[in-house]
């Protein structure tokens, strides 16, 4: 039987509705969030069309030549937002500091935190790359600009958390809650609008035998976590391997196909990154709490993701993301808790 044709906005109200006494203000921050998505995803899509490609000549925050689609999405969202009285302040990895509402527009009691265009390199040869948001409520007192305190909050307080991937659909993807269940839209570009494809997404674990890790960095990794991936690889005698790699090089990527097929993603700490090099607001955080909310784990290789308490907009940490047993398994390597086989310990 032909499945029932749900739009994003339809979920929504649904959504709203097992919610008594909701304000709705909630609901069209959400909304306006899918509107800045279909106006970044056709930009995106016709990238290769126009003179959109190249590079703006600027850096951003963190020294990182700015495409010029990275500009784009960051304006898109920002326009979207900023004079819907949803917010109190923004943040977003193109931005050094908080981005403050205009005062000619309402204040709202929310934070809306993002990566307006993750994996910006890939962009020329038509990798798939992603939006990523996260949502808190503010803590300080409502009617002044909100402050970087109502910014540096732990994953586990964010309202909701998603992101949308630029890929040969378009899918926006996103959970209100590690209870609320992670719901998977497609954008059907003929009619511009997200329609539900992905109803209460469970990452599969058992997972797939996938690890997705940049290899290239094996030397500069700790012996543990050398021995984690050479498990995967079955190379120590420890009844590993049997696994893929699949490793794209753009978060929202990886994490989809983690989400959707199992496995881990893995960004460890380096001998060049020993703090990792996502971030925590606007990657690590929305990620680990949609992971969470589909039944997976995240993990900075000892505590829980949702659990770290921030000290700076652009603080960056490593990250394990994917199929709880796995993530588990991590950690059990990081900590040396794995023993090693006897003839490997005597040589
Ligand atoms: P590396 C893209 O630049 C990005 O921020 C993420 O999208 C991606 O997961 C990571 O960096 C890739 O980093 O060091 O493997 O090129």
């Amino acid at each position: 039987m032909r499945s029932k044709v749900v739009t994003i906005d339809r979920h929504i109200i649904d959504q709203e509705r097992l919610h008594p006494g909701a304000s709705g203000r909630f609901s069209a921050l959400l909304y306006d969030i899918a509107l800045a998505a279909k106006l970044i995803s056709r930009e995106v899509n016709m990238a290769g069309l126009i003179d959109v490609l190249g590079r703006t000549g600027e850096i951003n925050v963190h020294g990182e030549a700015v495409e010029k689609l990275d500009v784009f999405a960051q304006e898109a969202i920002y326009k979207a937002m900023d004079h819907a009285g949803h917010l109190c302040c923004m943040v977003s990895e193109e931005c050094d500091h908080i981005i403050s509402i205009p005062d000619q527009f309402e204040l709202g009691p929310y934070v809306l935190l993002f990566d307006p265009l993750d994996g910006s390199s890939n962009i020329n040869v038509n990798v798939s790359i992603g939006t990523i948001f996260s949502v808190h409520q503010r803590i300080t007192p409502r009617g002044r600009p909100g402050t970087i305190k109502d910014c540096l909050q732990k994953g586990s307080r964010q309202l909701a958390a998603g992101y949308i991937v630029y890929g040969s659909s378009t899918m926006l993807v996103y959970t209100t809650g590690i209870d609320q269940g992670v719901h998977g839209f497609t954008l059907d570009p003929s009619i511009g609008e997200f329609l539900l494809s992905h109803r209460d997404i469970r990452i599969p674990d058992p997972p797939a035998k996938i690890y997705s890790v940049n290899e290239a960095y094996y030397a500069r990794w700790s012996k543990n976590q050398q021995r984690l991936v050479d498990h995967f690889r079955g190379l120590n005698g420890e009844g590993g391997g049997g696994y893929k790699s699949r490793y794209i090089g753009s978060l929202v990527s990886d994490f989809h196909r983690t989400l959707l097929q199992g496995g881990i993603f893995m960004y460890p700490p380096d001998s060049r990154a020993p703090g990792g090099k996502l971030r925590i607001l606007y990657e690590a955080a929305p990620l680990a709490m949609v992971c969470k909310a589909a039944g997976g784990r995240a993990s900075d290789g000892s505590r829980d993701i949702l659990d770290i308490e921030p000290e700076g907009l652009h603080d960056r940490t490593p990250l394990f993301l994917g199929s709880a047993s796995l993530v588990d398994l991590a950690e059990d390597y990081l900590a040396g808790r794995v023993e090693r086989p006897e003839e490997e310990a005597d040589s």
